[in-house]
């Protein structure tokens, strides 16, 4: 896969996306949400990959949002249109199914925060910044941010960081609820890629559908969601995967998951 702003790489199971921008801070332009648009659509019938981490390029940012310059001759119908073009994108990366990590190593601010959070796990450098600072610029989170966040750490907080605009250390933002966790600059990656590899090492389409329980049913009432879950639950008795797991426990050896 080539694309012009995202560099692709993939070791064995675990694939890496940099967003590679470096000279705008990785900022979120028209060509950036189609590549991560088609990029989703291509990798996720990809048997080959069991995790995802997606990072920034260069040393200051994950994401400083989106493209600021791009947005100057905007017209309301173009604003809307990058809004649900970038919406879309994101959704894309939510619904993969495998776990996706942002390692966030630099600035993550409007659609960069927003990125971070259409993600399964959020890692963070003590450098990362966080924030949705779209209010300073007169404008409101619309990458999914107003959705995402409350939804993730409740309103109150979520409130606060959308009407200041502040930005918010790593420490700050586990605080919150919504990083995982926070680790010095030089470790970041190979906290990624250990946290990928045990993940990895998972009943891959167990992964896959304890996200979609996770996922779809937070959304749902707890009893829909719960239905939910026992009928993902007795799909998982269909896989080769599950006497592989059963077995493993039983014989007192590490399972080999196929993912199927
Ligand atoms: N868009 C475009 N270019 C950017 C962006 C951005 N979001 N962020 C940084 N850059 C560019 C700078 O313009 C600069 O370019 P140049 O060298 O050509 O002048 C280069 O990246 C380096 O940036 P700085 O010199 O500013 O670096 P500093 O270390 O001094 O500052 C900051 C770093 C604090 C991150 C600063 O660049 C900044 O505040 N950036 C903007 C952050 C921001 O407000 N992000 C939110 C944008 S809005 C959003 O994401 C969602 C709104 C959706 C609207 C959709 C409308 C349709």
């Amino acid at each position: 896969m080539t694309f012009k702003t995202l560099l692709y790489q993939q070791n064995g199971p675990i694939g890496i996306l940099t967003i590679n921008r470096p000279q705008a801070l990785n900022a979120l332009n028209e060509q950036v949400l189609q590549e991560l648009k088609s990029f989703a659509d291509q990798i996720r019938s990809d048997k080959n990959i069991r995790v995802l981490i997606i990072t920034g390029s260069g040393e200051k940012a994950f994401v400083a949002g989106a493209d600021i310059k791009a947005m100057q001759e905007m017209t309301p119908s173009d604003a809307e249109a990058f809004s649900i073009a970038a919406q879309t994108a994101f959704n894309a990366i939510e619904e993969l199914p495998f776990a996706v990590i942002a390692a966030v190593n630099g600035f993550a601010l409007g659609g960069g925060c927003e990125l971070a959070l259409s993600c399964d796990i959020i890692l963070a450098s003590g450098k990362a910044k966080f924030g949705l600072p779209e209010v300073t610029l007169g404008l409101l989170p619309c990458f999914g941010g107003t959705q995402r966040l409350p939804r993730a750490i409740g309103l109150y907080k979520a409130r606060e960081m959308v009407f200041s605009g502040e930005f918010y250390s790593a420490e700050a933002c586990k605080d919150f609820g919504f990083v995982n966790h926070a680790f010095a600059p030089e470790e970041l990656m190979n906290e990624a890629q250990k946290l990928a590899e045990k993940i990895a090492a998972r009943g891959p389409v167990a992964v896959a559908k304890a996200k979609q329980s996770l996922n779809t049913g937070f959304e749902l009432h707890i009893t829909d969601g719960l239905k939910q879950e026992a009928a993902l639950f007795g799909e998982l008795f269909t896989t080769e995967d599950h006497h592989e797991g059963i077995g493993a426990f039983i014989e007192k050896r590490n399972p080999n998951f196929k993912g199927n």
